[in-house]
């Protein structure tokens, strides 16, 4: 039954980022126990091991600050095919490496939607909003792309693979903003975007932005991709992560989050992305998404009755 089936992906990418580790990622979950959590809930979980790009070329751009493009657009050609055809198998979990990894999954989930006559809706959990265009971005780091490219903003066309089934900006729901640049801050005022920053959820608490979005996935009949950067949580609780941003999620929100969405029934796929472990403390950044995605995919201290939103 493909709603009892999970598959790993090790996604070691880390091209996207200024700073090396991010290729350890896959092995860190491992490490910190993914299979086991995930096979205790009662799952059949099957590792594809770690997966690679075919060959890149190099690719030339007029902003010159451009880091890897052609290595980057490699990544992503070869993740939006393997998230299609494994989203067809099972529920997919492509474990990072970094949040470009996510150019590629979106675009293969959103095709996979769009094959079953859906849409498809992304939930963001990030500091960032990841909404630069080869253009706009000033570090040149393409992790800081994924959501312009895949929501079809311009400027990637020759670059990036082309982009049959854009996602539509306005079933795209980022929560845990803080560090917004300007460009991108343009993009969120005037893309159709919801965005809900740590403010948001400091006034409204995060049951209810989760809530409101659920609600909006089910009225759609939505297929449902999650995004966890782990920089959307506080660097208290997550140093292993090359930007760590302070104030941000806590282990109590974060969990919450999960057995929503867990309860919401709606989820067909999980990026966990940019665990840096060079930078982990004892791996406990790594223990802490691990638990993370178990409570995702349903692990509970007491049963409760299924809720809707
Ligand atoms: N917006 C900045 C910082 C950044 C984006 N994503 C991450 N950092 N992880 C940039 O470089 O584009
Ligand atoms: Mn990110
Ligand atoms: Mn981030």
């Amino acid at each position: 039954m493909i709603d009892k089936r999970c598959i790993l992906i090790g996604v070691p990418v880390q091209e996207g980022t200024g700073r090396l580790g991010c290729d350890m990622g896959p092995s860190a979950f491992r490490a910190a126990g993914i299979v086991p959590a995930l096979a205790d809930l009662g799952f059949e979980v099957v590792d594809r091991g770690n997966v690679l790009p075919g060959a890149s070329s190099v690719i030339t751009h007029p902003n010159p600050v451009l880091k890897h493009l052609g290595a980057v657009a490699a990544w992503t050609e070869m993740l939006a095919d393997t998230a299609y055809q494994v989203s067809g198998e099972g529920l997919p979990i492509f474990l990072g490496g970094d949040h470009s990894l996510s150019a590629g999954t979106m675009t293969g989930m959103s095709r996979r939607a769009s094959r079953e006559g859906r849409d498809l809706f992304v939930l963001w959990l990030d500091s960032h909003p990841d909404l630069h265009t080869l253009d706009s971005t000033t570090s040149g780091n393409l992790h800081g792309v994924p959501m312009a490219y895949a929501t079809g903003q311009p400027g990637f066309a020759g670059f990036f693979p082309p982009l049959p089934h854009p996602v539509r900006p306005e079933n795209v729901c980022m929560i845990g903003l803080r560090s917004v640049d300007p460009a991108e801050g343009m993009r969120l005022r005037e893309g159709g975007f919801e965005v809900h920053d740590m403010r948001a959820i400091d006034e409204n608490g995060i049951v209810s932005l989760i809530a409101g979005f659920l609600r909006r996935v089910t009225a759609a009949n939505g297929m449902l991709h999650v995004s966890l950067d782990v920089d959307f949580l506080d660097p208290g609780i997550a140093p292993g992560v090359g930007t760590t941003v302070p104030g941000g999620a806590t282990f109590r929100e974060a969990h919450l989050a999960m057995e929503m969405l867990h309860d919401s029934g709606l989820v067909r796929s999980l990026d966990l992305v940019e665990l840096n472990p060079f930078l982990d403390e004892r791996g406990r950044t790594a223990i802490l998404m691990v638990d993370l995605a178990a409570s995702l995919m349903g692990r509970r201290v007491l049963d409760r009755p299924t809720r809707s939103f």
